[in-house]
């Protein structure tokens, strides 16, 4: 029994270390610190809801950070398990406020509706949550009747927020969203637009 049960405690505490490493790594993945830049974004004279779209997809498939902003293009969540609804703990990705937030190339001082390209690693989620995107708030924004949204506009509920990728015959939409953790940036069909808890909300100002 001696001789055997020394090859299982060394496999045991082996295979112990390995897998509390790999939680280890999974929680703080340092994706932001490594990863994720604070540039001024570049101010921009118009934003199109192609070139928008165009710069959603880029976040498809990528991760999902509350309160997060930054993201890198590679098609996989690199910071996938974190804690959820955990500000601190640095992933890849955007929430659905920060990344609606970029994609509308908004501004960080609420009072101006004018247009800033941020950079797709540039850390940043911007003042608004789902909320107040749906209660119209900031100069760049307003409410709509869900009837008039068309691409890249959103609906907005309390919680989450998704933008327009494109409208589905049925009365459906195809939303672009950071839905959440276990779930990351992508495509999905969504009812939201006969949800009533949810909104229509537009950026201003686009030019086509
Ligand atoms: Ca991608
Ligand atoms: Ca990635
Ligand atoms: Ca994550």
């Amino acid at each position: 029994m001696i001789v055997r049960s020394r090859p299982f405690i060394a496999w045991f505490t082996a295979t112990f270390l390995l897998t509390s490493a790999g939680a280890a790594s999974a929680y703080h993945t340092q994706f932001v610190a490594d990863n994720c830049n604070y540039a001024a974004p570049t101010a921009t004279s118009y934003i199109t809801r192609d070139g928008s779209a165009t710069v959603a997809l880029r976040a498809r498939h990528e991760g999902y950070q509350w309160a997060g902003g930054c993201w890198n293009d590679n098609d996989r969540d690199d910071s996938p398990n974190d804690p959820t609804s955990d500000p601190s703990t640095g992933g890849e990705g955007g929430d659905c406020s920060g990344f609606t937030f970029k994609v509308w190339r908004e501004s960080q001082n609420e009072s101006d509706a004018g247009f800033y390209q941020w950079g797709m690693l540039r850390a940043v989620h911007g003042p608004f949550t789902a909320s107040r995107f749906k209660a119209g708030h900031g100069a760049a924004n307003v409410t709509v009747a869900k009837s008039a949204l068309t691409k890249m506009d959103a609906l907005a509920s309390e919680s989450h927020i998704g933008m327009i990728y494109a409208k589905n015959a049925d009365g459906t939409d195809q939303i672009i969203e950071a839905k959440g953790e276990a779930y990351g940036t992508n495509i999905w069909t969504r009812t939201y637009r006969g949800d009533a808890s949810y909104s229509g909300v537009r950026r201003t100002g686009w030019s086509s």
